[in-house]
């Protein structure tokens, strides 16, 4: 039996599961997954505690995810949101859909019983037959807060904003100067994640945000001590193709910490951990070849294919391509 536990953001953290258990289904079965998800996008909204990261994975392997969309539910209506919005309450560019917010209210009725994140997590996943654990990395409140540049002449001034703001109101428009994971530096994993990196076979960083989503997780004290001492290897697979960013905003976040969008800069960024770092392994797109090269000679071992999600299989045999990154038995190549 082969453990696998995966450090994940949202919507790419959510499709390289799904690829990765269809790719263990095929060739081995009785291989346990644990997801460690991102929990920096969270906040409170209209009275309740939205998960987005948690949500689209669990959605995502419970089969419910609008794909099209990327994030919440299927078959969804906004029949609630129309009427918060009438009311003045919440955010009227943020849209909580009538489905998804069953799973809020759900979700905080529990932690206003006092429940941990991870329990009321562990409750929701109960009714999805995930397939995998899902954990959120911490029970604590560590929210992703962007500095974003002013603009003088607009009269515009440098200004702090939850992450969903600048990501969804913005689009990201304007430029970040620093993303601060409040309230991180006295948060504690949740229960089960610490164990879930020591005890794995393979360790896997989804193709996520590497400042946002698994800078986040990696910022909980103790979770990066955690994947510098594990025995397992430890294997990335790359979000940025080509020196784009796959879906999403990690560009913008990469300058913001001055690294260079690209598949080499980012495996730099979490380092080899022969000397110190995160990653054993990084899987570049068929483009970034040259990139796989080079990072030999830093103790990354690294092989190219291309990384584009366009099916379940095709994302099932990238896991599988990462997997052979560990030279894991049964990995089925
Ligand atoms: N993304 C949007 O672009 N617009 C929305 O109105 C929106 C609502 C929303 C509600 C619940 C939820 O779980 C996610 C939601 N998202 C929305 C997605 C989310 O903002 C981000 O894409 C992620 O947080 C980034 O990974």
């Amino acid at each position: 039996m082969t453990n696998m536990t995966v450090l994940a953001g949202g919507v790419g953290g959510a499709r390289f599961t799904r690829g990765l258990l269809a790719h263990l289904r095929a060739v081995d079965p009785d291989s346990s997954v644990t997801v460690i998800a991102n929990t920096g996008d969270d906040l409170w909204l209209t009275g309740l505690r939205v998960c987005p990261d948690l949500d689209s994975i669990m959605y995502t392997l419970g089969g419910a995810n609008d794909d099209e969309r990327g994030w919440g539910r299927m078959g969804e209506s906004e029949r609630v949101s129309a009427e918060l919005t009438a009311y003045g309450v919440g955010w009227p560019w943020f849209t909580l859909g009538d489905l998804d917010l069953g799973t809020h209210i759900a979700r905080s009725s529990w932690l206003r019983d006092g429940l941990p994140l991870s329990e009321a997590t562990a409750r929701l996943a109960a009714r999805w037959n995930l397939g995998a654990t899902l954990l959120p990395a911490t029970d604590d409140e560590v929210e992703t807060i962007v500095t974003v540049a002013g603009d003088e002449s607009a009269d515009i001034a440098i200004e702090d904003m939850h992450f969903e703001e600048w990501w969804v109101r913005l689009r990201a428009s304007r430029p970040a100067l620093a993303f601060t994971q409040r309230n991180a530096s006295v948060a504690r994993p949740a229960p089960g994640v610490l164990e879930a990196i020591a005890t794995a076979d393979v360790v896997l960083f989804a193709p996520s945000n590497p400042v946002v989503s698994i800078g986040t997780i990696l910022g909980i004290p103790g979770i990066a001590d955690a994947v510098r001492a594990t025995s397992a290897p430890v294997i990335g697979v790359s979000p940025i193709i080509g020196g784009a960013v796959l879906r999403g905003m990690a560009d913008a976040c990469l300058s913001a910490i001055g690294v260079e969008t690209s598949a080499v800069a980012v495996a730099r960024h979490y380092g080899a951990r022969r000397d110190g770092g995160l990653i054993d392994g990084w899987l570049v797109d068929e483009v970034d070849a040259e990139a796989a090269s080079a990072l030999h000679a830093d103790g990354i071992r690294s092989s190219a294919r291309p990384l584009w999600f366009s099916s379940v299989e095709e994302t099932a045999a990238i896991a599988g391509d990462a997997l052979s990154l560990a030279n894991v038995p049964h990995s089925g190549r």
